[in-house]
């Protein structure tokens, strides 16, 4: 994985003098220590310097709350799921808007309300279009229809977690022969209830099919990731595409912190009008120009 991104980076490159004090955590040295602003610029630093706070948007059941938890996970960014709240909302730098296929009208008019500098469009469950070929053709041909990227990714790989139980029935069965069954439900074998068929169900809700032949193929050929469950979990998540996520996101840093900056020059804007050392704040707001 690249650099970290669940910051907005410290000392990055670009930024004006404000954004720059405010990176390096010293926004209070611009001013007098008795200035009235002191307790402002700290409070604004403090929230200047949050972790990068995604929100997760998308129609329901698109995968929204496994890709919250996916982006949790594996990104360690601070995500907005939904239906937390629109206080919550308040704090997102980054919307990650998720498809389940070609866009649909509610798909167009969810992305039209979003900030277009700082959205991330995927294809969410990328594991259920058979080949993951097929999920990146998707993706693309809905990346021509919204004109913006989209990246095929797997949420549910993302949080692949399987037990050594799970390791072991995985390695039967890759010694059984026979792979994954085209239907899904041809792989519930076993009596209801009974233990085989629980252990197959629980497989299907946490890695799919998709995971399951993926997880199989890489036993039947001895692959080095597939010798015990931590590694072939790993090996899952890592071909998940979340990971993938990290440039994209990496990109779009520049203009999360530009916005970051607008918030702060507003806060001082605001502590002008309020009169708290408004020559302070006012030297402050025409010395530092916002970064674009
Ligand atoms: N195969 C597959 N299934 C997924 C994936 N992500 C989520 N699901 C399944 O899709 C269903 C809905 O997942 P959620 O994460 O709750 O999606 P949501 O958008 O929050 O949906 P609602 O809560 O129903 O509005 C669950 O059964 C998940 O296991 C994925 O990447 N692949
Ligand atoms: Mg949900």
């Amino acid at each position: 994985m690249g650099a970290p991104v669940n910051t907005v980076g410290r000392g990055a490159p670009g930024g004006s003098e404000l954004s720059i004090a405010a990176e390096q955590g010293r926004l209070t040295d611009l001013v007098d220590p008795v200035s009235s602003l002191v307790p402002v610029l700290s409070a604004a630093g403090r929230r200047f310097l949050r972790p990068l706070h995604v929100q997760v948007v998308g129609r329901p059941g698109t995968g929204r709350d496994t890709m919250a938890r996916a982006l949790r996970e594996r990104l360690s960014l601070t995500v907005i799921g939904p239906g937390e709240g629109k206080n919550a909302a308040v704090d997102a730098d980054l919307w990650l808007l998720v498809l389940a296929g070609l866009p649909r009208r509610a798909d167009h008019e969810l992305l039209a309300t979003l900030p277009s500098d700082r959205v991330l469009v995927v294809l969410g469950k990328a594991d259920t279009h058979g080949e993951w070929d097929s999920a990146v053709a998707v993706a693309s041909a809905c990346a021509t229809r919204l004109g913006t990227p989209v990246y095929a990714v797997s949420q549910l790989l993302a949080c692949a977690d399987l037990d050594s139980a799970e390791f072991a029935a995985l390695t039967a069965m890759a010694a059984a022969g026979g792979g994954m069954p085209s239907m899904a439900g041809r792989f519930l074998v076993g009596r209801p209830g009974s233990d085989e068929r629980l252990m197959r169900q629980g497989l299907l809700r946490r890695i799919d099919a998709y995971g399951i032949d993926t997880a199989l193929a890489l036993i039947e050929t001895a692959s080095p990731v597939a010798t015990n469950a931590g590694d072939l979990s790993r090996a899952l998540r890592d071909a998940s595409g979340v990971p993938d996520l990290v440039g994209p996101i990496g990109e779009r840093v520049g203009r999360i912190r530009h916005w970051r900056e607008v918030e702060l020059r507003h806060r001082l804007e605001e502590a002008a009008a309020a009169g708290l050392d408004r020559a302070g704040a006012e030297r402050l707001l025409a010395g530092a120009g916002a970064a674009t």
